[in-house]
């Protein structure tokens, strides 16, 4: 039998933390048509007519609107191609991402 001691010292727990989420956040410009906010929305975001009309008004009225939450990765790619959506069509269209507390 070896003289080497088996029984742990220390017992470490493993925690496996979930990936923290993301909003993704439609903000509101005086240019960018009604209508192709709703259409982004639908593409990008698969809501249907009435959600994605709700979003854009709440955006409009208040400057700013949750789209969704995500992983960071996600969200990231989802709010870029909508953006890009906007600004190949010549809008200011604005969607940002951030950490949810
Ligand atoms: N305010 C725009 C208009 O009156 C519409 C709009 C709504 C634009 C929401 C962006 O995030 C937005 N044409």
């Amino acid at each position: 039998m070896s003289d080497i001691a088996t029984t742990p010292k220390t017992v470490t727990k493993q925690q496996t933390e979930r990936p923290r989420l993301h909003k993704v956040i439609l903000v509101n410009d005086d240019y960018t048509p009604r209508e192709f906010v709703v259409t982004v929305l639908k593409g990008e975001f698969k809501m249907s007519e009435d959600q994605a009309h709700r979003v854009m008004m709440t955006a409009h009225r208040r400057g700013a609107c949750v789209v969704a939450v995500f992983t960071r990765d996600v969200a990231e790619t989802k709010a870029t191609r909508a953006t890009d959506a906007g600004r190949a069509k010549g809008y200011p269209l604005l969607f940002t991402t951030e950490p949810e507390e």
